[in-house]
């Protein structure tokens, strides 16, 4: 009964599939939520939306795939290669298609991406998930353009959000003007009850992937070494 947010997995289906082992996943129980780049720069992207429409089916509410930037640009694009999106890895996303046979324009993937919510809230209220950190306290006080786009870390200090997007070194939580507090792995915290933290630790870069694992009030970090 544990909740797992996956930081921006980029195309990195592997190094996906090693935490959510680490993590001992268990699709019939757990929440998975994930905060949004499944898109762009890594090799096996097609693997990655595959894995998650299947999942999707299987798990219901309890897997959220939050909208990221990439998938944003994507979609404004209507999945053709147009000036942001090219310069953001989108040749990547295409050829992982083409190397299945697979359309991207098809409904079956249209349909996903259109089924990305810009946040998710915990049914227990205990945090929130966009794909950048929110910067005004109030959830509805942030335009769309805040949850994909924010890497302002300096005001924030709402309701808990976790949020990827900001490559960082290793996880932290940072509430308002207060210092970052480093996330060590494998260590147990309390929830912090306002604030930001920011688990994505630059996987398609040749760093980690990082993932927090949530079970009541308590959480832990984990992390692995980008394996693609
Ligand atoms: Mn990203």
């Amino acid at each position: 009964m544990k909740t797992i947010i996956l930081g921006d997995i980029h195309g990195c289906f592997r190094s996906m599939e090693k935490i959510l082992e680490l993590a001992e996943f268990d699709p019939g129980k757990d929440t998975l939520i994930s905060v949004g780049d499944l898109v762009d720069r890594g090799p096996r992207v097609y693997e990655v939306i595959e894995y998650m429409i299947e999942l999707k089916a299987k798990m219901g509410a309890r897997c959220v795939i939050v909208l990221g930037n990439h998938e944003d640009m994507a979609m404004e694009n209507g999945f053709f290669p147009g000036d942001l999106w090219i310069y953001n890895g989108a040749g990547k996303t295409l050829d992982s298609f083409l190397a299945h046979g697979e359309d991207i324009h098809s409904d079956r993937f249209i349909h996903f991406f259109d089924s990305m919510p810009y946040f998710y809230k915990d049914p227990e209220n205990r945090f929130i998930v966009t794909h950048a950190g929110l910067t005004k306290n109030l959830l509805e006080d942030n335009s769309p353009q805040d949850m994909l786009w924010n890497r302002d870390f300096e005001q924030y200090e709402g309701k808990l959000c976790i949020c990827g997007h900001t490559p960082v070194s290793n996880p932290f939580w940072k509430s308002g003007i207060g210092a970052p507090v480093r996330l060590l792995p494998d260590t147990a915290y309390e929830l912090p009850e306002n604030g930001l933290i920011d688990i994505d630790t630059g996987c398609v870069f040749g760093y980690n992937l990082s993932a927090m694992i949530i079970s009541g009030n308590a959480f832990r970090i984990l992390s692995v070494a980008n394996c693609e």
